[in-house]
């Protein structure tokens, strides 16, 4: 079992520390992972977990430019590449399923067709990141531009994008990923289904809380199917309002959400917790909730300190801690929590497109290159 060693009574950071999924848009043409991208992952394998950037199961689910996918034997084969490059290295890896649902632009879905959302409503105000037409992602030209007006899928279209998920599932255990996470937080599609205030469907799909979770269990239990329950992890964010995505009453959604994963048998959840300045605080009473409802790992990320991390595995809330912008700008960043040693700063002008600056040339503290020493 790939979280047994996190199951012990003996808490210690060093090997619950996870990377969790970034978007950093450098794939290439085809959207198709590159060999600076096996570097990148492969200089972080020293954490217990990588979690691949969001990577979309088709065409259709794309909606940032140079976001990499796992349709196609290309973006398999480009995949294969950084996977071996971070099980070398001692490393773990899943791969993150997304699907953004209404969160993409014309431009960038096939024929130029209006994204597909659970109902027909825009998020105001709403930006994706656009490449102009021809540019790769080494130029970093985006610009950020409203997403255009999604459409609500019909039930057909929704079974097929199960059938999508299933797929790409199969495909990141045919590119060597340890298992998927699916993509189920942060406002993109299957959040759209799950908030009440994004998905106003009158058929089985929407509606009551049973309703809204459907989308979830078909998909979940499809890729548990495909790839085992063991392999699938789902990201959830209760309480972030990202994209523009709410639910009315996010304590009863998502533990009944939890529940249904239980029953599923997945290996973890992954919560997103809102993680921008004055957001809101996730109750521990909610945390405790999620550890009644689920029995699996339970991973959480947004904006942890080793102080805080420490807390939260000591008050029993989380079997792994996610650390992003720090792993951005530490590749060996377990290494540096462990013996407190300074953090570089992450550039934020490098983070979305681009080459290697800002991405592979971050320093390390010691004179390691890829493997963790310690
Ligand atoms: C930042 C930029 C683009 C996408 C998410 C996948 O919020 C993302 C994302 C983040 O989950």
């Amino acid at each position: 079992m790939l979280f047994e060693q996190y199951q012990l009574n003996q808490i210690s950071l060093s090997n619950r520390i996870v990377m969790p999924p970034m978007t950093r848009s450098r794939s290439a043409a085809g959207n198709v992972a590159t060999e600076l991208m096996a570097t990148y992952y492969a200089q972080r394998a020293s954490a217990g977990l990588l979690i691949s950037e969001g990577t979309q199961i088709s065409r259709q689910g794309q909606g940032y430019a140079w976001t990499p996918g796992i349709y196609t034997p290309e973006q398999i084969a480009g995949w294969k590449q950084v996977t071996d490059a971070v099980h070398a290295a001692g490393g773990k890896i899943f791969a993150q399923l997304w699907h953004v649902g209404r969160i993409s632009h014309t431009s960038l879905q096939p024929k130029g067709a209006q994204p597909v959302a659970p109902s027909a409503i825009l998020a105001e105000g709403v930006k994706v990141f656009l490449a102009p037409e021809g540019a790769a992602a080494e130029s970093g030209l985006g610009t950020m531009e409203q997403h255009s007006m999604p459409r609500a899928l019909t039930i057909a279209e929704i079974k097929d994008i199960v059938h999508d998920y299933a797929q790409a599932a199969q495909n990141a255990i045919a590119a060597g990923f340890d298992g998927v996470e699916l993509h189920g937080a942060n406002g993109y599609l299957i959040e759209q289904f799950i908030d009440s205030q994004t998905n106003q469907r009158t058929d089985e799909y929407g509606g009551c809380l049973k309703n809204r979770l459907r989308f979830l269990k078909e998909v979940t239990t499809a890729v548990a199917e495909a790839i085992g329950a063991d392999r699938v992890g789902v990201r959830q964010a209760p309480l972030t309002t990202l994209m523009g995505a709410m639910d009315d009453h996010p304590e009863e959604t998502y533990i009944a959400a939890a529940g249904l994963l239980q029953e599923i048998g997945i290996a973890y959840i992954h919560i997103a917790e809102a993680d921008w300045d004055n957001a809101p605080v996730m109750p521990v009473a909610f945390k405790e909730a999620y550890r009644t409802a689920f029995k699996g790992t339970l991973i959480y990320s947004g904006k942890y300190t080793k102080a805080r991390a420490e807390e939260a595995l000591r008050n029993g809330w989380a079997d792994l801690i996610g650390f992003g912008r720090p792993f951005i700008a530490n590749p060996d960043l377990p290494y540096r929590l462990v013996h407190d040693l300074p953090l570089n700063e992450p550039k934020r002008e490098h983070f979305f497109g681009g080459a290697a600056e800002g991405y592979t040339d971050y320093p390390f503290a010691t004179t390691q290159t890829l493997s963790s020493t310690y």
